[in-house]
């Protein structure tokens, strides 16, 4: 795939009056910061520009400027809107609902993404994989068609930037992410708060509920394979639910010897959604085994059982990868 040139994208976001933004669906803080400051930047250019999405914006980002923009459905027809762009979609049916009207779209279309399996299906096309975000390729787009970057679309662009490069500490962040981050800053973007908001700030309850976890991690295979359990019951005398046990696996694996960890949430009784995580282990393998999978150092599957039957199959997987 060969990208369209800066110059060319530019020339097409100037001519646009109509724009309709969108971006895969269960959208996070790249996708959503990144659509937005799109939109923002060419409506403050004086074009009319919608961002749509099919699951909206979730409540965690309500902070976010622009977040009550975003909307399930287009308010004008397709048929009147002259530039449709897609933004983190790696592929045209990430986009969900809106897939068919693009799939007929007389318009002209934009794709401008970070994923490596993009292939570019629009009619000009920006994708760069070695971007940690697509919030890191925006502002290049943005400044080509001399539009202005405010602090808000400031604040928009480092909230990707920030969630997709894990806070800065992804190995694909480049001297080029700390240009764009420096950019932002110079521009008024708010990257403490930001960092604070979406890595270090938790609600009481999921405090609780990390410290009752946490009290159960138990170890197998030489302290290679650690293990923690979450149980509906845990939920309840907490006040949380699932959303809140993000992050819970990941702690596990940051001890000096763990090579897995496995988080085990119960379902339903003898029913446990086991998520794996590795630093060199295949767990997609171990994942595989019970009908699941993902990646070879993050995955996941669905155990039936009691919890130490779980365990003990859970661990023989484990060591036969070992
Ligand atoms: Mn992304």
């Amino acid at each position: 795939m060969t990208n369209s040139a800066l110059g060319d994208i530019a020339r097409v976001l100037n001519n646009s009056k109509r724009v309709a933004i969108t971006c895969h669906v269960r959208p996070d803080g790249d996708a959503l910061g990144s659509a937005l400051a799109l939109c923002l930047a060419l409506r403050n250019a004086g074009k009319e520009a919608y961002m749509i999405c099919e699951d909206g914006a979730p409540e965690r980002l309500s902070i976010f400027p622009a977040m009550s923009e975003v909307s399930v459905s287009l308010p004008v027809k397709f048929s009147d809107i002259d530039l449709f762009v897609t933004v983190d979609a790696a592929d045209v049916t990430r986009i969900g609902i809106f897939c068919d009207e693009y799939l007929k779209f007389k318009g002209v279309t934009l794709n401008i993404d970070h994923h490596i399996s993009n292939q570019g299906y629009a009619k000009y096309n920006y994708v760069v994989p070695e971007s940690t975000a697509t919030c890191e390729i925006l502002p290049e787009i943005l400044l080509a068609a001399g539009f202005e970057i405010t602090k808000d679309i400031a604040d928009l662009i480092a909230l990707g930037l920030l969630t997709d490069s894990g806070n800065f500490s992804h190995n694909d962040v480049s001297a080029k992410t700390f240009a764009v981050a420096s950019l932002l800053k110079e521009r008024g973007a708010d990257i403490c708060r930001i960092s604070y908001l979406m890595f270090t700030r938790q609600t009481r309850g999921r405090a609780i509920l990390f410290g009752k976890v946490l009290n159960r991690l138990r170890f197998a295979l030489d302290g290679k394979l650690a293990f923690i359990n979450i149980t509906q019951k845990d939920f309840e005398t907490t006040g949380t639910d699932k959303s809140h046990t993000e992050g819970f696996v990941d702690y596990a694996l940051s001890i000096d010897e763990v090579e897995v960890s496995v988080s085990l949430l119960e379902v339903k009784p003898n029913q446990y959604k086991a998520s794996l995580r590795s630093k060199r282990v295949n767990v997609n393998a171990v994942a595989s085994n019970f009908g699941g999978g993902g990646h070879v150092l993050a995955s996941g599957c669905m155990l039936f059982g009691e919890l130490e039957e779980v365990i003990e199959r859970l661990t023989y997987a484990v060591y036969q990868q070992l």
